[in-house]
């Protein structure tokens, strides 16, 4: 499909632009436990994290953050045992056509969930180090700015179960 070269492309740029503006600090040392869905003792918890299954590279990674304190936090980075870069991004309109774009943090505000999806919030990873398969696991590290880094595990599910990727 070519609105999958074009994808391919943008990302390349972005994957540039990155490198050009060089993300330092992935050093996270903090590993908040990976119990499966969420973290205790924390005001932030994420739920229904899934990586569609990727036809090539990159791939997308989806989830729901519930914020149950009175402060927003934003989430700032994410890092993967399955790519080598992780990005936040965000599916935007412009016009008629739809592009993603690459943003520094995720604004999740108080009491309320955000939930990322198809044609909104999503993280890419890129250069996966394995190819990922229905059945496989990918292990997600979210830095936030106030509660911290938080593991989730992701299973990678059919990719229509989730709806087309990055619409
Ligand atoms: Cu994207």
């Amino acid at each position: 499909m070519t609105s999958r070269t074009t994808i391919r492309s943008l990302t390349v740029i972005l994957g540039v632009v990155v490198l050009a503006i060089g993300i330092a600090g992935c050093g996270a040392d903090r590993r908040a436990p990976a119990g499966g869905n969420s973290e205790a003792a924390s005001t932030i918890r994420i739920v229904n994290a899934v990586v569609p299954e990727p036809p090539t590279d990159p791939a997308s990674a989806y989830m729901t953050i519930k914020n149950s304190g009175d402060e927003p936090d934003r989430l700032l980075r994410v890092q993967s045992d399955a790519a080598k870069t992780t990005e936040l991004h965000q599916t935007r309109m412009n016009g008629a056509a739809m592009s993603m774009v690459r943003i520094d943090a995720i604004e999740v505000p108080a009491r309320s969930d955000l939930a990322m999806q198809p044609g909104g919030y999503h993280l890419m990873l890129i250069d996966l180090t394995h190819p990922l398969r229905i059945g496989g696991q990918v292990t997600l590290t979210l830095t936030f700015e106030r509660a911290g880094v938080i593991s989730v595990v992701a299973p990678v599910v059919t990719a229509s179960s989730i709806g087309t990727m990055h619409r």
